[in-house]
């Protein structure tokens, strides 16, 4: 247990970063504690294109363990750590390894479109690896060419792009237990509470409840809508975490959480403590096989090739 203060942690944390060229990387999900400390704050995607672009030494990622793993394929040099290695994520566990090489096996014809909430031993087996910021886009792609697919682990992600584009797919039954859990009753008590709020969510909601938004999109999406929009109230369909950045851009405006139950319990696991002790310790480095690492980092440069 430290005793410091906040900004006694915060020099240390500055200080060190320059000693050992380190760099801290944190997802807009984590408290703001730790994303005001950090470099740079962003979703999965933006996050696992800087850590490919960074010449630091040590990469320490806020966030959860499918997303240090993304940095670490594509910095297999660096020294990439986790502050909470217990920090894992609900929905990437829903996906096993066993299940997706079977299908694979089974369907070597199909395109395996990976939502990056998916462990590296499970991405090994996928074709392309995408976000809730560019899945639309890359689902879209593969569409096109008539080919056949299948999404995952997220059903609503996949429901969602299927609804949007018209088209079909094969769906892997994971989702996220916080979006998910989420109802349409729970938006029309929040619309009647704030009449003039608009409604944003994200795309792991069920279909029912993104039927009833304003807007749909990524965490970065929705960041971008709130901030572009005239309108100065706005219900938050997402994580809560995402309300620290919309209300650092916009001052005056006013957000409502749409339910007490939008907390990633995984996300919140890190304490400026965690972040601290990890990196004055240079503890709980990410390792992956050089096997598992060569392929499933292709997935995900596929991906980036599609983002640049
Ligand atoms: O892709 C991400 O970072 C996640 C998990 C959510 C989002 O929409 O940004
Ligand atoms: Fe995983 Fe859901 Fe937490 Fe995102 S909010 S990290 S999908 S458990």
């Amino acid at each position: 247990m430290t005793t410091l203060t906040k900004e006694q942690m915060y020099d240390d944390i500055r200080r060190w970063k320059k000693e050992k060229n380190a760099v801290i990387l944190a997802h807009y999900y984590q408290v703001g504690d730790i994303q005001d400390i950090a470099d740079y704050v962003g979703d999965s995607l933006a996050l696992a294109q800087k850590a490919s672009q960074t010449d630091a030494d040590i990469i320490v990622f806020c966030g959860v363990h499918f997303m240090a793993e993304t940095a670490k394929l594509l910095s297999p040099q660096k020294k990439v750590l986790l502050p909470v290695m217990e920090a894992g994520c609900f929905m990437a566990n829903m996906m096993d390894e066993a299940a997706i090489k079977k299908y694979r096996e089974e369907n070597p014809d199909t395109v395996i479109l990976m939502y990056v909430n998916s462990t590296a031993n499970c991405k090994q087996y996928a074709d392309v690896c995408v976000t809730s910021s560019n899945a639309l886009k890359i689902i879209d792609y593969y569409a096109k060419q008539g080919k056949k697919m299948l999404y995952g682990p997220d059903k609503n992600l996949g429901n969602y792009a299927m609804h949007k584009s018209n088209i079909k797919m094969d769906l892997w039954h994971g989702f996220c237990g916080i979006h998910n859990g989420l109802k349409p009753s729970d938006v029309e008590v929040a619309k009647k509470k704030y009449p003039n709020a608009l409604f944003v969510a994200h795309p792991e909601c069920n279909l029912d409840v993104l039927a009833l938004a304003d807007y749909v999109g990524s965490t970065k999406q929705l960041i971008e809508y709130v901030t572009a929009s005239d309108a100065k109230e706005f219900i938050i369909g997402t994580e809560v975490g995402v309300i620290h950045e919309m209300e650092k851009r916009n001052p005056g405006k006013k957000f409502y959480i749409l339910s007490d139950r939008l907390k990633c319990f995984e996300m919140k696991l890190t304490r400026l403590e965690d972040l601290y002790n990890c990196l004055k310790d240079e503890t709980n480095e990410i390792e992956i096989s050089k096997e598992v690492s060569e392929k499933a980092v292709k997935c995900v440069n596929k991906m980036l090739e599609f983002s640049k």
